[in-house]
């Protein structure tokens, strides 16, 4: 009972601050697309065969086993591919493309959902920008040539794996692991939209991992609030001006006013 009223009361909070904003900058993590189907990293479920994903995201693992990280990563793709947006993804659409105040979001995931719920809204304006890079691009490990690829991946030997057209050099994911920095430009623009926006709405994210962690503590230091949606607490939550305990999928159409299509 009270864990409902706090929630209603938390859910007012949020969405009076979000009613009152001109720019929002939305942050967004694994979480959002967890009912989606996609699992997430840490927590019940992030567990790929025995391997943790912490072990697998480095540049060092792909060195000592490309064969092992792209078998990971093979399987990712084959998963997000039978996955759509959730109604988490669509209220966010829906409300960056068609809702007054101006909406950026920023999200960590891979998977390429919000930009698959944007572009079915019609909505270029809600494109996402993708701290992490995308499952469904490569990078060629020899020449640096970036490219979409959506091709099954055989990882069955390190022979089969795929390989650069240019160069023959190993192709590799075009994500960041960590120890890698994120693209500049990326980072920059996120940065611009967390530092000039009135509300960080920060959702699925257990706001560990860095820079991405810290960028609604650059809205809050430039004197907007944050506003968090997540089934539990994380290290954003003691300075958030509201925290929605929930999943994203049922509590953003809530919160946003945005019946998903
Ligand atoms: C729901 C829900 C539902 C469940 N609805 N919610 C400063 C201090 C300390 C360390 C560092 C630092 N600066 C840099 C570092 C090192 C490192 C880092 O952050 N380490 C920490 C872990 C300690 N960072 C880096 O290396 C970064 N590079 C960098 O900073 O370069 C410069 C530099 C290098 C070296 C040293 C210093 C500086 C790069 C980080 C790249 C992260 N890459 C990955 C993999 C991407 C590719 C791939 O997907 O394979 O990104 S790791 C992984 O974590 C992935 C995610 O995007 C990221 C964040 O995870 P996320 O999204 O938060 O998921 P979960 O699973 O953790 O949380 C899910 C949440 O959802 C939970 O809270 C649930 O409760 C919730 N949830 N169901 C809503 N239905
Ligand atoms: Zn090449």
């Amino acid at each position: 009972m009270t864990d409902d009223l706090d929630r209603d009361r938390d859910l007012d909070r949020a969405r009076s601050a979000l009613d009152s904003a001109d720019r929002v900058f939305v942050l967004t993590g694994a979480g959002v697309s967890a009912e989606s189907g996609v699992p997430t990293f840490r927590g019940s479920g992030g567990l790929w065969k025995e391997h943790r994903p912490e072990e697998l995201a480095t540049p060092q693992a792909f060195r000592r086993d490309p064969r092992l990280v792209w078998e990971w990563y093979g399987w990712r793709r084959e998963l997000v591919s039978k996955c759509s947006p959730n109604p988490g993804h669509r209220a966010l659409a829906a409300w960056a493309h068609h809702r007054r105040p101006h909406v950026r979001i920023v999200t960590q995931n891979v998977d390429g959902l919000h930009e698959l719920a944007a572009r079915s809204d019609g909505g270029e304006a809600a494109l996402p920008v993708e701290l992490h890079g995308s499952l469904f691009r490569v990078r060629c490990t020899g020449c640096g040539r970036r490219m979409e690829h959506r091709r099954p991946i055989d990882a069955t030997s390190p022979e089969t794996l795929p390989r650069c057209d240019a160069c023959d050099a190993l192709l590799r994911p075009d994500v960041v692991w960590f120890g890698e920095s994120l693209d500049p430009e990326v980072l920059e623009e996120a940065g611009a939209a967390a530092r000039s926006a009135d509300v960080a709405l920060v959702v699925g994210t257990s706001a560990v991992v860095e820079p991405a962690a810290s960028l609604p503590r650059v809205t809050a230091s430039s004197g907007g609030v944050v506003v968090e949606v997540n089934p539990r607490e994380t290290p954003l939550t003691p300075g958030a001006h509201a925290s929605v305990r929930g999943e994203a999928g049922s509590v953003l159409p809530r919160l946003l006013g945005v019946e998903a299509v």
